[in-house]
């Protein structure tokens, strides 16, 4: 083991807390450089606990200048600070008043976790270790206390003051100061702590809860931006009032408060009553914000929302619980959103994004399972696996026990478990009760890694007329997990016969638990055509023994929209694979009917149209092939398929885009008009793919003529993978227009990025140097450095350079934003599927850095676990 190995913490280890905490009172004194924090705690012996009595206080980076224990200083012998604990050997048998003074400088906290300020506004971060920044707290989400905050600044630097629940009092004081308190009455962990102050604007409305209560809405804002929030404020109403109607879920406070600020390690926080958020995440106008922009706010909003019961209201018992909340509350976001979209879509868009962030991350040396048995730094957690797989568990129990026990198991949570941090032994026994199921089995998808894999096999035999489906899962190794069990796999199936009519059957939920299985399907009279996994059922990698001709049936006629899609997935990634693999002369006439098919069918959302045309992304392709990887063949495999489509479908394409491009209303942002534009551009992106002249000239006019940055931003899209001049007129005039708008100035910033070209690693670094960009901001770092690490063909240069530039550039940030630096290295997920020669530079250049001196744990871990 390295020295500086950071430690390993276990669950098995875990033990109650000896000390709880009943209320928290914090005096904040806001100062850039001096910020004086005053908390008093009212905490007594926790009588389930059976350890040593001592108080341990959790810190971090802390300056303690001053301690009281029930009124009178505590002697420098009861006591042992250092800047990582407090702690008090031999603390009275009774309960006890600590007041703890600490001093903090905001203006250097670039880390962004604690109290820190985001373009001069005070704001803080404590999730997950963040509250111990800000004093010595037991900083683990089993200490629940009741917190009242009174924040005192500068009048004219902070006119707003805001802290967790309802506001009690507020003043002036003399010399240009001012106060507020605020009072949360509801008993919370600390990491859902927060308060801001600053000069903010902001905009408000209300909202009537179901017992007729009103609530205040208000999202603040830095000045100048207030007009950009109407979008937030209106998914905020959509997301309370849904939670109300599904999950028969109320707000609790008279406020519900979002900030939004600039500099942000993460998309935004669930603070009770307080959330601050990434304003990425909060500001849009046509002019500026995509249709997937706007989804994103809708989507983030209600999440954090949701959040208030799921998380806040009941919390997680410890860390490994992390998917308690954000599984549950993921899956209650795709919920929403595909109520309020559409359900087929955004099944579709959820899907490609868990095959694209999770199966790679469970395919690679990162993989772990949704509730983690050991971990050494936290923050490495926040992962695709806790948050979409997790939500996939949620999906798949629903599907198992039905629509009707789910929700009496989620009302049986609510009611049981309101107040408590809980477990997810706690939250699965709510739904074996309510659905008197054995759910033991089922459990296990919590703790064992790795993607399934099942082969399903049909034989239809024309005598007996029985159709045998035969069925075996396989999940490959994972670190730490060398052999693996079966899963409870829930597989939603449905039979068609040759011309696409459905069958009559008996069984249409197919519970896979066991290495193999089959299943018999009766009086089926002709040779049926299998779909399975249907709405993806379950998150598995599935392998059957369709004919193309089947595939074919299914990409016409599969009523459900899920598995028509994917079909004609299937027909596409089977050409791509077969082109990495040197067939370059296969022929693509089975992906073009169906692509022509679903084209001239006025009957299908132009929004599925334009997920049918958009072919799987090299990401795909890679996971497909899984073993030695090469980037480039799987770049240019995509890029001649594209090619053929482009020519083959040209008329269809065409015809589909001038529907779309005059049909042209004012912006309105909702499902319908935003599907109408994807399709519209899914059109525009395949007819410029050949660098056909007529194609870019009409990309060429829709980026000049553009009245929303939707169409601008595909009309860029479809110009840059060509090197030509319009492109980078377009990239020029975009800068031009927009230089003083971040949030645009980041899509300039990853559509350079994103350049499938050589020069694009020089272009990189000449933008790191450009005045729009800045290390210090996670959204640029993230919008240019980690976009270019999702570049697949430029970052796995077989030269290794991009490697190096990556881990030399997370190195560079770590000891600034250990976080940032962290999740920057995710990029290397993927590397021990590439070829012997990326392989091996990307092992040196992860080597190297395993090498440096005094790494964070935060990359020290991650940089452990990759190569391990
Ligand atoms: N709970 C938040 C995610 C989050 C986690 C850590 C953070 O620290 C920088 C910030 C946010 C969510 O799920 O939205
Ligand atoms: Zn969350």
């Amino acid at each position: 083991m390295r020295p500086e190995e950071p430690i390993a913490i276990r669950l098995e280890d875990y033990r109650p807390p000896d000390w709880l905490v009943d209320t928290v009172h914090l005096d904040i004194d806001l100062h850039p450089t001096e910020a004086r924090v005053i908390a008093t705690l009212k905490m007594r012996p926790n009588p389930d606990a059976d350890g040593a009595r001592a108080i341990v206080l959790d810190g971090d980076e802390l300056k303690l200048s001053r301690i009281t224990l029930d009124g009178k200083t505590l002697d420098p012998r009861a006591y042992v600070a250092t800047p990582e604990r407090l702690t008090i050997p031999r603390p009275p048998s009774g309960p006890i008043t600590l007041e703890i003074e600490t001093l903090l400088n905001p203006s250097t906290n670039t880390q962004l976790m604690g109290l820190y300020q985001s373009n001069g506004i005070y704001c803080t971060q404590c999730e997950a270790e963040g509250f111990r920044r800000i004093t010595y707290f037991p900083d683990r989400p089993d200490v629940m206390a009741v917190y009242t905050t009174r924040i005192e600044a500068d009048k004219a630097a902070a006119p707003i003051l805001l802290a967790n629940g309802n506001m009690t009092e507020s003043g002036d004081i003399d010399n240009g100061r001012h106060f507020a308190v605020w009072h949360d009455p509801f008993p919370k962990p600390s990491y859902l702590f927060a308060m801001v102050g600053g000069d903010l604007a902001f905009i408000e409305d209300t909202f009537r809860t179901m017992s007729g209560r009103d609530v205040a809405l208000k999202i603040y804002v830095e000045h100048g931006k207030a007009h950009l929030c109407d979008y937030a404020m209106d998914s905020l109403k959509r997301s309370m009032r849904w939670d109300e109607e599904v999950f028969g879920r109320e707000y609790d406070l008279d406020i519900f408060m979002i900030v939004a600020v600039a500099d942000f390690n993460m998309g935004a926080m669930e603070n009770k009553g307080l959330n601050i958020f990434n304003d990425k995440y909060v500001l849009a106008s046509p002019e500026t914000a995509t249709d997937a922009d706007y989804a994103s706010i809708e989507a983030i909003v209600a999440h954090e929302y949701f959040h208030n019961w799921t998380g806040n209201r009941i919390t997680c018992r410890d860390w490994f619980q992390l998917c308690l909340k954000e599984g549950l509350t993921v899956f209650r976001d795709q919920e929403f959103s595909a109520d309020q979209r559409s359900a087929a879509l955004e099944r579709i868009g959820d899907v490609r994004n868990l095959r694209a962030i999770q199966f790679t991350e469970d395919s690679g040396p990162l993989a772990h399972p949704v509730r983690p048995s050991m971990y050494r730094e936290i923050n490495n957690f926040y992962t695709p696996t806790i948050y979409e797989k997790g939500a996939e568990i949620i999906r798949m129990l629903r599907v198992m026990i039905g629509r009707e026990d789910f929700r009496r198991g989620m009302d049986l949570y609510f009611d049981r478990h309101d107040g408590d941090a809980a477990t997810i032994e706690q939250f699965i026994a709510c739904f074996a009760e309510a659905s008197k199921r054995d759910l033991t089995h089922f459990s296990q998808w919590y703790s064992q890694a790795g993607t399934p894999h099942v082969a399903a096999e049909g034989q239809w035999n024309a005598e007996a007329k029985t159709y045998r489906l035969d069925l075996v899962q396989n999940t490959l190794p994972t670190p730490g997990q060398p052999s693996k069990e079966p899963q409870v796999i829930p597989l939603a199936v449905a039979l068609f016969d040759e011309q696409g009519r459905a069958m009559k059957t008996d069984e249409h939920l197919i519970v896979l638990d066991r290495a193999s299985q089959s299943v018999e399907f009766r009086n089926i009279k002709s040779r049926p055509v299998l779909s399975i996994n249907r709405e993806f059922s379950a998150p598995i990698v599935l392998r059957t023994n369709a004919t193309e001709e089947d595939t074919q049936v299914l990409a016409a006629h599969d009523t459900d929209s899920f598995n028509r899609w994917q079909a004609i997935q299937t027909l596409a990634m089977k050409w791509l694979v077969a082109h990495v693999r040197g067939a370059e002369a296969n022929t693509a006439a089975p992906l073009l009917d169906a692509l022509k098919n679903v084209l001239a069918d006025r009957k299908l959302a132009p929004a599925f149209v334009a997920q049918a045309l958009a072919m799987p992304t090299e990401g795909d392709i890679a996971g497909e092939i899984a073993k030695n990887v090469d980037p480039d063949a799987i770049f240019r495999a995509r890029k001649a398929l594209r090619g053929t489509l482009s020519e083959e479908l040209r008329a269809s394409l065409q015809a589909a885009y001038d529907t779309y491009a005059a049909s042209r209303g004012p912006f309105n942002p909702d499902a319908k008009s935003a599907g109408e534009r994807a399709l519209k551009n899914a059109a525009l992106d395949l007819l410029a793919a050949n660098g056909d002249a007529k194609a870019i000239a009409l990309a060429a006019r829709q980026f000049a003529d553009a009245d929303n940055m939707t169409d601008r931003m595909a009309a860029l899209a479809a110009l840059m993978p060509h090197d030509i001049p319009e492109r980078e007129q377009a990239f020029k005039a975009l800068y031009d227009r927009f230089e003083n708008d971040p949030l645009v100035i980041d899509k300039w910033l990853t559509m350079q990025a994103m350049v499938p070209e050589a020069a694009t690693f020089d272009r990189i670094k000449a933008l790191t140097e450009h005045k729009a960009f800045s290390f210090k901001n996670p959204n640029r770092v993230r919008a240019l450095i980690g976009a270019f690490a999702g570049n697949p063909s430029q970052f796995n240069r077989p030269d290794g350079a991009g490697y190096r530039y990556l881990t030399e550039t997370a190195v560079a940030i770590d000891p600034q934003n250990p976080q940032l630096a962290a999740r920057l290295m995710g990029a290397f997920k993927t590397w021990r599927r590439l070829e012997p020669g990326r392989a091996a530079a990307a092992e040196a250049a992860l080597k190297a850095v395993a090498k440096a001196p005094n790494l964070s744990r935060d990359l020290a871990d991650i940089v452990g676990r990759a190569l391990a």
